[in-house]
This record gives C-alpha cells, sequence and structure tokens, in this order.
C-alpha cells in the first residue's frame, strides 16, 4: 500500500518567492508585530490598520511567483498515488499557482473575504472600500478571511485524520513559534508517523523530529522529492 503523507508548510516556503517571513529579519510591518496585528481585538479597535496591513500583503502577490519548493510539492501532489495532504500556514496563493490541488489554508487566504455575520466568504482580488456589504446577509460585516490569534485555525478535524492516518508528516520552512500547527509533529508521531523537518534553521520544535535537513526550500524539497 503506498504511504500517506501530510505536508506542513510555513511562510519559509515563500521567502525564496520574496515573501518576507514573520519572525526574521523584516518581520515587522511599519513596526508592528504580527502578534499585535493579527487579533480580533485590532481588527475591532482599527480596522483601517489591519485592512491595511492585508491590503498591502494582497497587493504584493502580483509582484510574485512560485519558487522550486512549490512547484516540487505540487509535482508530488501529481505523481503521488497514496493519500496526501498540503496543510499550509500561508496565506499566499503560491502552492495553488504552481499547481497543488490537495491543499488546504488553516490560516485562511489573502485573496478572500469573509462575512463576520454569517460567515459567508467571497473572493477578494482587490481592497474591499470600507462600508462594503455582503451579498448573503447584507451585513456590513466584511473582514480579512484570515485566521487571528485566539481563533480557531481552519479545517482541523480533517488535519487531525489527515495526521491520525499518517505513516510521513513533514515539516517545511516553518518556525514552530504558532500552535496548533507546531504541535502536529507530536500529533504524527504519538499516531505513528516517521517526521522529517526542511528549514533554514532548526525550528522551536527541532528536536521533535526523527529527522532535520537544514537548507533553504528551494534546494531541499525538490531533493527531498526527487
Ligand atoms: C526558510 C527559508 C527558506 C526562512 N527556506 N526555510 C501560549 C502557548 C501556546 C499557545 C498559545 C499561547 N498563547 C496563545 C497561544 C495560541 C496561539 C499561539 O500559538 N501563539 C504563539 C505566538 C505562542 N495560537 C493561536 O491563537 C491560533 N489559534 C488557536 O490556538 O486556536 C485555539 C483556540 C481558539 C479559541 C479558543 C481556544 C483555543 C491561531 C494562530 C493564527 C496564526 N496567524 C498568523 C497570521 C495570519 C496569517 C497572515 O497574516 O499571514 O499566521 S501568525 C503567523 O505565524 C502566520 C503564520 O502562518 C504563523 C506561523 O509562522 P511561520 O509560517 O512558521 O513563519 P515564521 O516567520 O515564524 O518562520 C519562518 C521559518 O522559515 C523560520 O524557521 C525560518 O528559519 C524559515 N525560513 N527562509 C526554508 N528560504
Ligand atoms: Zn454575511
Amino acid at each position: 500500500m503506498t504511504a500517506s503523507l501530510v505536508i506542513l508548510t510555513g511562510a519559509g516556503v515563500s521567502a525564496e518567492s520574496g515573501i518576507a517571513t514573520f519572525r526574521g529579519p523584516g518581520g515587522l510591518w511599519e513596526g508592528h508585530r504580527v502578534e499585535d496585528v493579527c487579533t480580533p481585538e485590532a481588527l475591532a479597535a482599527d480596522p483601517l490598520l489591519v485592512h491595511r496591513f492585508y491590503d498591502a500583503r494582497r497587493a504584493a502577490l502580483a509582484a510574485v511567483e512560485p519558487n522550486a519548493a512549490h512547484r516540487a510539492l505540487a509535482a508530488l501532489d501529481a505523481a503521488w498515488p497514496g493519500e496526501l495532504l498540503i496543510v499550509t500556514q500561508n496565506v499566499d496563493d503560491l502552492h495553488e499557482r504552481a499547481g497543488t490541488r490537495r491543499l488546504l489554508h488553516m490560516h485562511g487566504e489573502l485573496q478572500s473575504a469573509l462575512c463576520a455575520a454569517c460567515g459567508a466568504r467571497r473572493p477578494r482580488s482587490e481592497a474591499l472600500p470600507p462600508g462594503t456589504r455582503c451579498e448573503t446577509c447584507g451585513a456590513a460585516a466584511l473582514r480579512p478571511d484570515i485566521v487571528f490569534f485566539g481563533e480557531m485555525p481552519y479545517q482541523m478535524a480533517r488535519i487531525e485524520a489527515a495526521l491520525a492516518r499518517a505513516d510521513l508528516f513533514v515539516s517545511i520552512g516553518t518556525s514552530g513559534a504558532v500552535y496548533p500547527a507546531a504541535g502536529f509533529v507530536q500529533l504524527a508521531d504519538a499516531y505513528g508517523a516517521d517526521t522529517i523537518e526542511l528549514n533554514l534553521e532548526r525550528s522551536a520544535g527541532s528536536a521533535l523530529f526523527a529527522e532535520t535537513r537544514l537548507g533553504p526550500a528551494g534546494t531541499l524539497v525538490p531533493a527531498w522529492v526527487a
């Protein structure tokens, strides 16, 4: 039987495309830490600041392209006959632009807007003017479709079920600073999966992995997939 894979990706996988990581150099935005902008409290207190942050990030997507790591994962997705799930913490669309299909955005997507009143989603390629109304319920409650600190990441039941069935868990380009994603390695290990970390430097939970390979994702991921 073919092995079942779960692959977790973080900001490091998009770094070589030119998207800044959160906790490395350039990890501040206009002097704000991500922990101060990505909260429901920040959205309530200063919605324009939070919308501006995501508008700038969305606009920046137009200037970047998937890199060799995204392409290698898309090729693996296309070729792997067994179960496979790529769980990304990234809110960019570089995995899908590379052609990955078995993909889940656990922290949301820059190119989606969420109605805080009814939960409806709509595609969002441009900034939405303040006061734009939800097409489903009519409330002026559209917010970035992003999982803020203190909010439950998306599709946790599906992720946990995939981890329970996984033979191999691979973590790529994530610092292991943010839960629950940082705990997936322990979960996968407890369920009996083998575990590998591919990262530029050792992550917070590095010791929990059976194997760690250090280097840039654009080099390590194609070599691992080959
Ligand atoms: C390369 C490379 C190259 C560089 N090649 N590698 C205390 C203890 C434990 C938990 C908590 C706690 N207090 C609060 C919590 C929970 C909290 C949390 O974990 N906080 C921590 C800061 C401690 N988590 C949450 O709140 C989450 N929700 C939750 O727990 O719900 C449960 C619950 C809810 C309600 C009631 C009760 C329970 C939600 C977390 C949401 C995270 N959101 C963000 C922002 C949204 C997206 C966006 O704006 O873009 O998601 S934060 C930010 O961090 C973003 C990322 O997805 C996430 C992870 O970052 P990532 O991807 O790891 O990036 P970096 O920059 O940290 O690391 C990059 C790595 O790449 C580095 O290691 C580099 O070395 C490497 N790298 N270049 C390969 N070329
Ligand atoms: Zn609505």
